[in-house]
Parts: C-alpha cells; structure tokens; sequence
C-alpha cells in the first residue's frame, strides 16, 4: 500500500514544461518589377525527418465553366473531391506524369475522390470546355500556401525547424525549378519572395 502511494506521487511530480511551439510565416511575393504577384505556390519542405501529419482532403469544384480553384497544393496521397456546381456536365482529366485520371462526363460530385499519390504539378482540364484549366501542386509536406491577389500568403502551425523554401508558379509550366532556399522558423516571421516569370 506505501510502495503503491509513493510510486503514484512520484508520477505525480513529473511534469512536462513548455510545448512544441508553433509559428505562422507570412510571404509577400513580387516579380522583379516589384509587381506583386498572385496564384504563387509556396511549400516549406522539413530538413531532415520529420513527422508529418496525414494528408488533408481538398476539393476543385467547377462553376461557371471555371476550375475553383485555379491553383492548389495538396499532400501527396491526398484524396480530392471535382464537385461540378454548373448547370452543364464536365468532363475532367489529367495526362500529367505525376497523376493521369479522367472523371468521365458528369454532374454532381463523383461518389470517390480521386487521391494524388505521386509529388509533381498536374494540370487539370475538361474535355468539353477547353478554356477550363487548374493546377494542382503535390508535394512531400503538410506546409504550404498559395498566394492571393495582394501576392501574400501564410503557413501556420508550422513547428520550430528548418525548411527549405520552395515556389512555384502556373507561368512557370514547363520551365526548370526555381532554386530553393533555407528558412529557419522559430518564431512568427514575414519572408519577401522574388518570382521571376522568365524562363
Ligand atoms: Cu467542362
């Protein structure tokens, strides 16, 4: 009975102090120009292991013959959803390397999502409609944004570390990668990122 009590308090006693902190980086995106720049891809890739959390559905809905959204990041392995919201049927499809698929003509949402399983950009289209395009980014990291029309965006709930700095824009189809570059987070910080177009 003593022996029980005295292991209980000394459990009692250990006591975990502060916790993983967490930090939200936000970017500001330019051209060289000083225009800033929207529908950038920015993913921050741990250095190192890392454990990672699983990856998050998304959803790419078509309405008024438009991909909404233009541009998304997922998780490699995420599954997402292509709800057609017009009142037309659509015809959505990949020939990209990284994920090759097509929803046959349809309305509503597909009963299964389609899940990206290989890192890489894929362009989506529609049989039907050629004008409708969209970029879907797969990448090896639960930490990514894209930018919105003030060319800013934000990471958040990003654990202490280093990371490598990647970006990526649709006009950048075809071209090499951009260079990376080390970010250490630490604590909440702004990052300014210069996108060349150019080839
Ligand atoms: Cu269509």
């Amino acid at each position: 009975m003593a022996a029980r009590m005295a292991r209980a308090s000394g459990l009692a006693a250990v006591l975990l102090t502060g916790s993983a902190q967490a930090a939200t980086v936000t970017f500001q995106t330019i051209e060289p120009s000083g225009r800033v720049l929207d529908s950038v891809v920015l993913t921050l890739m741990p250095v190192g292991k890392a454990a990672l959390p699983p990856p998050r559905p998304a959803s790419i809905q078509q309405v008024r013959k438009t991909f909404v959204p233009l541009v998304s990041v997922v998780q490699t392995g995420a599954a997402v959803d292509f709800p057609n919201n017009d009142t037309v049927r659509h015809h959505v499809y990949s020939f990209s390397a990284s994920k090759v698929f097509e929803l046959k003509l349809y309305a509503g949402t597909p009963a299964r999502p389609v899940v990206f399983d290989k890192p890489g950009v894929v362009v989506l289209g529609c049989n039907i409609h050629d004008k409708m395009v969209a970029y879907i980014m797969v990448v090896d990291t639960p930490w990514f944004a894209v930018t919105g029309d003030d060319g800013s965006a934000k990471i958040t709930d990003l654990p202490s570390g280093d990371y490598m700095l990647q970006t990526w824009h649709p006009r950048r189809l075809g071209m090499s990668d951009l260079p990376s570059r080390p970010i250490r987070v630490s604590a909440d910080m702004t990052e300014s990122v210069t996108i060349d177009l150019k080839p």
